[in-house]
């Protein structure tokens, strides 16, 4: 899954694709590079990020949806945690809604469950602004593992196909370092609950640290790294910037676990 946020404030790209021709090419450029699914963000859910208006979030992301949807041989997925954002992407051509907040926004499930769509349900503990002050767990796993279970069967019971849903433990979303290590070490047992996995730390601060602490512009190894530790503890979809990198590596990552022995 390439990232393409048309923000001005994302952590690593913000300000980069906010002109609709920048997003433009950087979505087909993905296509080019491997990605099998574009996810478009419009509001930044950094740790402090400020929330912006659901007009201004329509206003980056509709312009992109609308000249993409139709045309991209890939599927196009939309990060939002609003429903009037899931909407109005839905309506123009959009399959599937990642949502960082599990579709908690009121009318969120249903609108989801009408169109049909795919869904990325995440775990986050707290808001953006807030999550990453002093998160504490008794037991991270267990909380993150009860609560996507509990969003992933209240959407079923809404009519969302169990088929259409993906859930994501939500590295750096309210976790400190040793509970995003332990939620990676935990990452077979979350693909035990049933349905397929994404993983989301591409440049993220827990690989910067994992580095020695290096800035968000040299974690490109580190983010590859810890996609191929992903996949290779069950991960069925990666989240990231780089997605020539990222893509090769999975490949040659697949073709040694799972490839024909040629002669
Ligand atoms: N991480 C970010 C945003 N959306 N969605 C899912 N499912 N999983 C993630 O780990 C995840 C996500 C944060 O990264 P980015 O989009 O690059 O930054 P920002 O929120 O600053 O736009």
């Amino acid at each position: 899954m390439g990232v393409l946020n048309v923000t001005p404030d994302s952590f690593s790209d913000g300000g980069r694709y906010e002109q609709l021709s920048r997003a433009l090419d950087r979505a087909w450029e993905m296509v080019d590079e491997g990605a099998a699914i574009i996810d478009v963000g419009g509001e930044s859910t950094r740790p402090g990020a400020v929330p912006v208006s659901i007009e201004e979030e329509i206003k980056r992301v509709a312009p992109v949806v609308n000249r993409l949807a139709a045309k991209l041989p890939i599927p196009l997925s939309v990060d939002t945690r609003h429903t009037e954002v899931m909407r109005r992407a839905l309506e123009a051509g959009a399959s599937m809604i990642n949502d960082v907040n599990a579709l908690r926004d009121e009318g969120a499930i249903e609108v989801v469950a009408e169109n049909d769509a795919a869904v990325c349900l995440m775990h986050m503990k707290g808001d953006p602004r807030t999550m990453q002050k002093a998160p504490e767990y008794k037991n991270v796993v267990d909380e993150v593992e009860n609560f996507l279970l509990e969003r992933a069967e209240l959407c079923e019971k809404s009519g969302i196909a169990k088929n259409r849903i993906v859930l994501d433990p939500g590295f750096g979303f309210g976790k400190k370092a040793k509970h995003n290590l332990r939620l990676m070490r935990s990452l077979p047992r979350l693909g035990a609950m049933g349905y397929p996995i994404l993983v989301g730390v591409s440049r993220k601060s827990f690989i910067g640290e994992l580095m020695g602490g290096v800035p968000t512009e040299a974690r490109l190894q580190g983010s590859v790294a810890a996609a191929l530790y992903a996949a290779k503890s069950g991960a069925r979809l990666i989240r990231a910037h780089d997605v020539r990198a990222t893509r090769e590596a999975l490949d040659v990552f697949w073709a040694l676990s799972f490839g024909p022995e040629n002669e």
